[in-house]
């Protein structure tokens, strides 16, 4: 009816290290939730389709070179220039399922031990972004990441990275962050993660608001 404000969609969030299996199941989740008559859409960060998120790419693949702070700052701008439309799409009544976001970021760039850029400053220019309703941790241990096949070829892509990169998510964890063992087959984790991702949804047609980083 005329002047019915729809109720918002949820901003559902993966996070780990690589190779935990995030794509895979924000990829299923997705079709998942459709299937079940709950507008949805696959976002990913870095999204290296903009201009910045072009600058991005070249950084990862090692095609250019940057000041760490740059590219962090780079980063966060990618998804500052985002922010607009994920909150129209949000409140459109769309469910927007994320692969990495701003904790990403910070795990990222801390975990390069860079004198002066610990976490503190690298939320800082995190901090307003729309913060999301649930966040998936996929947490796989080293040695089941290690099983997993080879890394690629980019940048940040090897073990020792990776191993820090474990540490900083742990030293941001918080309380409401959903942690998932993903040690296991992916049927099984994919049902747990859409008893999240449905509860999630629920709340936001609820009338749940949507909160801000680092809030
Ligand atoms: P993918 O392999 O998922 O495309 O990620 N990264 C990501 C950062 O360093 N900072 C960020 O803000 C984000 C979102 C993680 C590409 C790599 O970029 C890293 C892996
Ligand atoms: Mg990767």
């Amino acid at each position: 009816a005329a002047g019915k404000v729809a109720a918002r969609g949820a901003f559902v969030l993966f996070e780990g290290a690589d190779r935990c299996g995030k794509s895979t199941q924000a990829m299923r989740l997705v079709h998942t939730l459709e299937a079940r008559g709950v507008e949805a859409e696959l976002w990913r960060y870095p999204d290296r389709a903009t201009a910045m998120g072009k600058m991005i790419d070249q950084y990862l693949r090692s095609k250019s070179e940057m000041e760490d702070g740059a590219i962090h700052l780079l980063f966060a701008a990618n998804r500052w220039e985002k922010k607009a439309l994920m909150e129209r799409k949000l409140a459109s009544g769309v469910t927007l399922v994320c692969d990495r976001y701003s904790y990403s970021g910070c795990a990222f760039t801390a975990a390069k031990g860079v004198d002066g850029l610990d976490l503190e400053w690298c939320r800082a220019p995190e901090v307003g972004l729309p913060r999301p309703d649930a966040l998936m941790y996929l947490e796989l241990s080293l040695e089941d990441a290690a099983k997993r096949g080879g890394f690629g070829e980019e940048r940040y892509e090897t073990t020792e990275m990776q191993r820090a990169v474990k540490a900083s998510f742990e030293a941001m964890r918080e309380d409401w962050w959903d942690v998932i063992d993903a040690n296991r087959e992916p049927d099984v984790i994919q049902d747990e993660v859409l008893r999240i991702a449905l509860s999630a949804v629920e709340k936001c047609r609820a009338g749940r608001e949507l909160k801000r980083l680092w809030q």
